[in-house]
């Protein structure tokens, strides 16, 4: 695992509709995440937030997809900002914000990439467009613009379409999906270990087929960690709660685990909403859990 690593904050709220999910970055520092990897021995740059613009007065639903123009110009930004980290040689640690910063993060790592892997933990898919979404709310599609569907200023951020191939994604985590999500991920045939398998099968052996699935396949992976993922008993601070998700415990197995493949180059932490939270617990799991993927172990 890279020691060297460069924490970045995305204060984004454009992707989804509630106030607080950009103070996230800041309940996230204030939970210790520095101060933790420095005692791992990781030496740790803070670049402190980057700036996301208002949201543009246009007229919202012009493609179903809020605040697309404002999301599309931040996107470019996130990921010129990320692809400088990649370019000093630095794991990229980044915060949200909600998870629409996905598609500029991912945008700037990839490129450095022959077949970047992604594992994206979320109770969510994330692989709506706008003709397919309830919502247009733009957090819930980010996957899908990565791998080169949605709208154009979604898919051609940062010049260059897909940026990942879907044989190259394992989603983790899932129990509230969109009718177009379920169609999109079984024509794609897209790896997915829903709640379903992970109660099935376990943790351990959903992580141990992910990494070996990826280490096949891929010259590196991207970790893209909703805190949605946890069961929202352990982590409310999220917007979007979904019964039945997954234990801190098998969240930290997986940690554990995806440390010791060794293979993850870079990471987000998105949608803490330290408003929705009580006594920053989401932010504080979500350190616990980017300590021990950086090596921290109980004994
Ligand atoms: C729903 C939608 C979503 C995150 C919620 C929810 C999407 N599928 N994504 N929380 N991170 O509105 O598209
Ligand atoms: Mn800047
Ligand atoms: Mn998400
Ligand atoms: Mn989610």
């Amino acid at each position: 695992m890279e020691k060297h690593i460069t924490i970045m904050g995305v204060p984004m709220d454009l992707g989804q509709r509630y106030k607080g999910v950009d103070l996230g970055p800041q309940a996230i520092r204030y939970a210790g995440v520095k101060e933790g990897l420095e005692k791992l021995g990781c030496a740790v740059t803070d670049l402190g937030n980057i700036e996301i613009g208002r949201a543009e007065q246009l007229p919202d639903d012009e493609a179903n997809a809020r605040n697309l123009k404002s999301i599309s110009k931040a996107s470019q930004s996130i990921a010129e900002h990320t692809d400088e980290i990649v370019k000093s040689n630095r794991f990229p640690l980044i915060f949200g914000g909600d998870h629409s910063i996905a598609i500029g993060t991912i945008a700037g790592i990839s490129k450095h990439y022959r077949n970047l892997g992604v594992i994206w933990f979320d109770a969510h898919a994330d692989m709506n467009i706008p003709e397919t979404s309830p919502s247009g709310n733009v957090h819930g599609m980010p996957l899908a613009a990565s791998l080169g569907h949605g709208h154009a200023s979604l898919t051609g951020v940062y010049g260059y379409i897909p940026k990942l191939k879907a044989e190259h994604v394992v989603l983790i985590g899932q129990r509230d999906l969109d009718e177009g999500e379920k169609d999109f991920i079984r024509n794609l045939g897209i790896k997915i270990y829903t709640m379903a398998e992970i109660d099935r099968f376990g943790m351990e052996s959903v992580m141990t087929e992910s990494i070996n699935y990826l280490k096949e396949r891929t010259d590196g992976i991207h970790l893209s960690f909703d805190l949605d993922a946890l069961d929202p008993q352990e982590a409310p601070g999220v917007g979007t709660p979904v019964y039945g998700g997954i234990h801190f415990r098998e969240s930290r197995l997986a940690m554990e685990m995806l440390h010791d493949a060794d293979a993850v180059v870079s990471a987000e932490v998105v949608e803490v909403n330290p408003i929705l939270d009580s006594r920053n617990q989401t932010a504080e799991k979500a350190v616990r859990l980017i300590e021990t993927l950086f090596g921290k172990k109980l004994l």
